[in-house]
């Protein structure tokens, strides 16, 4: 009976998985198909992209699991050089202020902002992980840092709200669910390669968020905030699908 059971699960397993791979195949085609300007949001061809678009996020919500962990890796299989990606190349790289400090806003009952110092006194994980961007290359890193869901009960941020938001002191921003934001492998990582994060890899603090794409990943965190209005992103607005996890 046990063994029945075993095997039930392990089914149910394999169909989510061709489900997800299917909504994926959704989402490829209709960026493929987004041809027209996706950003003018007007025209009848246009809002049936739009509409298939935002069909297709809540597919891959509900599909979601928050259980299911990214692979892991191990310290040999780190890939080294290891290549910077923006949408800007890294001689334009932009450093931190010296008065740099993390706002917090939005649904949340604590907003004071977050220095270094303050993130570094919150418990830490570290992980080894594959970043795969949406332009077709991928890379194993290991970064460590403060979990975001031990981060938003610090700040008591309302779980129950929809979104989670980023915004950088480059100009990029991105967004993410909230299962998403509190799966356990979402962290704000202060650290790459076991040393403090330099500037080209997203200090002082980037999100790491290996169940989504790397432009899911922003660097250079400026601002959070906690939400249940679709906050977009840099590449989000351009037509990217929003959700682009597993
Ligand atoms: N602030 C900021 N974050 C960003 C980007 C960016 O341009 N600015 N690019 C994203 C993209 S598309 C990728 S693939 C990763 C690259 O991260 P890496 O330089 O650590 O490899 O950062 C993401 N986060
Ligand atoms: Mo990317």
């Amino acid at each position: 009976m046990i063994q029945r059971a075993d095997h039930l699960v392990q089914l149910r397993r394999l169909e989510r998985r061709h489900l997800l791979r299917g909504a994926l195949s959704v989402g490829a085609v209709s960026l493929l198909t987004g041809c027209g300007d996706l950003s003018t949001k007007d025209g009848v061809f246009d809002r049936m992209l739009w509409a298939m678009l935002k069909f297709n996020d809540r597919m891959q919500e509900l599909l979601f699991d928050p259980d299911r962990l990214a692979a892991t890796f191990r310290p040999d299989q780190i890939t080294r050089p290891f290549k910077f990606n923006a949408y800007y190349p890294i001689s334009q790289v932009r450093r931190p202020d010296a008065d740099w400090a993390m706002e917090v806003s939005g649904l949340v009952s604590d907003t004071t902002s977050w220095k270094l110092d303050r993130l570094r006194t919150l418990p830490q994980e570290g992980q080894i992980t594959r970043h795969i961007c949406v332009e077709g290359w991928s890379q194993i890193g290991q970064w460590s840092g403060v979990p975001l869901r031990v981060f938003l009960r610090r700040v008591g941020a309302d779980l129950r709200a929809k979104y989670v938001g980023f915004e950088c002191f480059d100009d990029y921003s991105s967004s993410i669910d909230m299962a998403s934001a509190l799966h356990p492998q979402t962290i704000l990582a202060l650290d790459f390669e076991g040393a403090p994060l330099t500037p080209e890899w997203g200090a002082p603090v980037r999100l790491r968020i290996p169940t989504k794409l790397g432009f899911k990943n922003p660097k250079n965190i400026s601002a959070i905030t906690v939400t249940n209005e679709n906050p977009g992103g840099y590449w989000e607005d351009l037509g990217y699908n929003w959700y682009s996890g597993s």
